[in-house]
């Protein structure tokens, strides 16, 4: 189930941005085999990820800059402390 939702913020009156969000609900951040838990497996996945061995299933991007690198192992292993 994907939801849109559409974000339009307003500075003076002016509409200075206008973004979609879309959620998901079947892709969990962070969950990259698909298995709805984050936990030490999908962290496995990710080096694989870094080191070219597997494509980003397309959720592996956690801190959202654009690149597959140490700092989304770092935000993963957040996600999974947070848990
Ligand atoms: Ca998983
Ligand atoms: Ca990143």
């Amino acid at each position: 189930m994907i939801h849109t939702y559409t974000l339009n913020v307003f500075t003076d009156n002016q509409m200075d941005l206008q973004q979609t969000i879309i959620f998901d609900n079947n892709m969990v951040i962070g969950d990259l085999n698909g298995d709805y838990i984050v936990n030490i497996l999908d962290i496995l996945i990710m080096v694989n990820i870094i080191m070219g061995s597997i494509d980003d299933p397309g959720n592996a991007d956690i801190n959202d800059d654009n690149i597959i690198n140490i700092l989304d192992i770092v935000g993963l292993v957040n996600v999974i402390l947070e848990d």
